[in-house]
């Protein structure tokens, strides 16, 4: 240590114990309030309301020091909190691993606009990589190629029994005959669109990216990276003695070879009847295996996002502008 250089041994003790003192001392926790809320902003002779922190425009800078302690409690003022949105890492590709759904259920006492499911279930599928995922970065960033593919997609984590040696890692979800549940679907893979199906059941879309939409049924559906899409999935009324992939494959028009062209499976399972409690999966069951689009089937992409409407009810309007756009607002910088 510099400072103590060239002072008798208990002395140099005794400053090392006092630095170390002093750096415990100067390692604090720095608390920050964050409040999102609306302000009125003006720039360029027109004023708007925009979203801010604190009311400031650029938002205020968190600043600490390596091994400080940082907390910062964020109270959101804004309206249309609600639905389900995801949470993860930015920096280089932590994103692999650290993230999570974040869940925003409506106030107490108001329903959604639709029928209330029986039960929800989170359902977060990924992209899980063998090597060190900082090492497939480093490297693509080295050569200026592209990233090595991941080796597979994961639902909640799990990879599933499509996989070399995976089958123990499968996401299970069991249902009861005749009830609704209400999938959170949220897509944090890195790089890939994903579609999504459960073998012999449909599924209603009702919420895309924490918006409700105008119920729509379909067998499959398509999700992009960042994105997140509630369903409603309605378990047949009785067992139907068969257990149900629940999967998803990558959408891409780039050339095969390019993307991680493989398929994860989850499995719906239905509970027993009388026997709730008991783990009821049963893997001599027949297993039924959705049919899902082509890798590059565009025109399923396109069907289905055509089918994406406001709820346009009176507790939920849609602000479509009425006539035709206004000189100004049809302007192009
Ligand atoms: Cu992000």
């Amino acid at each position: 240590m510099a400072i103590s250089y060239g002072l008798p041994a208990p002395c140099s003790l005794l400053m090392a114990t006092l630095l170390l003192l002093i750096v415990q001392a100067q390692s604090v926790t720095r608390h920050y309030n964050f409040n999102v809320q609306m302000a009125n902003v003006t720039r360029l002779c027109g004023t708007k309301s925009i979203v801010t922190v604190n009311g400031e425009y650029p938002g205020p800078a968190l600043l600490a020091r390596e091994g400080d302690r940082v907390v910062v409690r964020v109270t959101n003022r804004v309206a249309h909190n609600r639905g389900t949105l995801w949470w993860h890492a930015h920096i280089s590709w932590l994103r692999a691993t650290v993230y999570g759904a974040i869940i925003i259920l409506p106030k107490h006492g108001v329903p959604y606009p639709f029928a209330a499911p029986h039960k929800e279930v989170p359902v977060v599928f990924g992209e899980w990589w063998k090597a060190d995922t900082e090492a497939v970065v480093r490297q693509a960033l080295r050569t200026g190629g592209a990233p090595n593919i991941s080796d597979a997609f994961t639902i909640n984590g799990l990879p599933g029994p499509l996989y070399n040696c995976s089958a123990k890692d499968t996401f299970k979800l069991k249902v009861e005959p005749g009830k609704t549940y209400m999938l959170r679907l949220v897509n944090a893979a890195l790089n890939d669109e994903l579609f999504f199906s459960v073998a012999n059941h449909t599924l209603t879309v009702v919420e895309v990216d924490a918006v409700y939409v105008k119920p729509f049924t379909v067998k499959t559906l398509i999700i992009s990276p960042g994105q997140t899409t509630n369903v409603l999935l309605t378990a047949k009324p009785f067992h139907p003695k068969a257990n149900f992939y629940m999967s998803a494959a990558p959408y891409s028009t780039i050339r095969p070879g390019t993307f991680d062209n493989t398929t994860v499976a989850g499995i719906l399972e239905y509970q027993k009847p009388g026997s709730p409690s008991v783990p009821s999966f049963d893997k001599d069951l027949p297993l039924s295996k959705p049919a899902l689009p082509r890798f590059n089937d565009t025109g399923f992409v396109t069907n289905f996002t055509s089918k994406l409407r406001s709820l346009a009810t009176p507790q939920y309007p849609a602000a479509v502008p009425r006539g035709p756009p206004t000189k100004r607002s049809s302007q192009r910088p």
